[in-house]
């Protein structure tokens, strides 16, 4: 059995980390079974979520824990695609992870309103002696991760317009069709591409880049149609397509 070592629901969505959420999506498409637990970053093979342990042997990093289920378990999750489309899937992934995301993270962490409503939210429970200085803490490390890849170097405004360029583009690739690559099933990519639109669209922050996501029809309906499908259980409430 495959454990899952997780960040848990929270921030109005499944599961809070965008990572954690594509390997579980991941997981889901396999069709393997696996438990979900709250893990830590502390005992995380590579310092960070997603990882997993499949019969003691322990997995980090979602890109990883994907090579390793489709290779252990004899699946692919890009099936039916060509060469050509699963060279553009890998593209489409990495603008998603390696852009979009840091520009989510971004109104995640460095809009004070949602770092206070959310992350800060983490600390509750620490001694109030402590609580505010672990806070500062995590904000400085995001903001110098933030800062490292060059999105938090920019106005509010340009992050903004560096983020729209990828929603265009998403929407754009997405016509309308049902999933990014495919009008029938999702592949691989779309688990990447949902976890990150959740994490942008959810009503619980506030931010330009959400609006700017939700004047993209297409995209909102992708993300909800995802969420019907693979949380079907979970209170979502944006526009559904059929
Ligand atoms: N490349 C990694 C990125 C994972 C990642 O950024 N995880 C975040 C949670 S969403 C994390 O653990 N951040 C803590 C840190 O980097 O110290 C993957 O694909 O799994």
């Amino acid at each position: 059995m495959i454990t899952l070592f997780a960040a848990g629901a929270g921030f109005g969505l499944p599961e809070i980390s965008p990572y954690v959420t594509k390997t579980e999506v991941q997981l889901m498409m396999a069709g393997l079974t696996y438990r979900k637990t709250k893990g830590s970053r502390e005992t995380a093979p590579k310092g960070q979520l997603p990882w997993i342990e499949d019969c003691a042997q322990a997995v980090g990093d979602s890109t990883f824990i994907r090579a390793h289920i489709e290779q252990k378990y004899g699946v692919d999750l890009d099936v039916g695609l060509t060469g050509k489309e699963r060279a553009q899937a890998w593209a489409i992934e990495r603008m998603i992870e390696n852009q979009l995301g840091w520009v989510s993270t971004y109104f995640r962490f460095l809009e004070p309103a949602n770092f206070a409503k959310g992350p800060a939210r983490w600390f509750d429970a620490a001694p109030e002696t402590m609580r505010d200085d672990i806070r500062r803490g995590l904000l400085e490390a995001v903001a110098g991760n933030v800062r490292a890849v060059g999105v938090g170097r920019h106005l509010r405004e340009e992050v903004v317009w560096l983020g729209s360029l990828s929603l265009r583009s998403l929407d754009e690739l997405l016509e309308d069709k049902a999933y990014l690559m495919r009008d029938s099933h999702p592949v691989g990519v779309d688990a990447a591409a949902f976890a990150v639109l959740a994490g942008i669209l959810t009503p619980f922050f506030d931010s330009p880049l959400r609006r700017e996501a939700e004047s993209y029809p297409r995209l909102v309906d992708y993300a909800g149609r995802m969420m019907a499908r693979f949380y079907p259980a979970h209170p979502w409430g944006l526009r559904q397509a059929a």
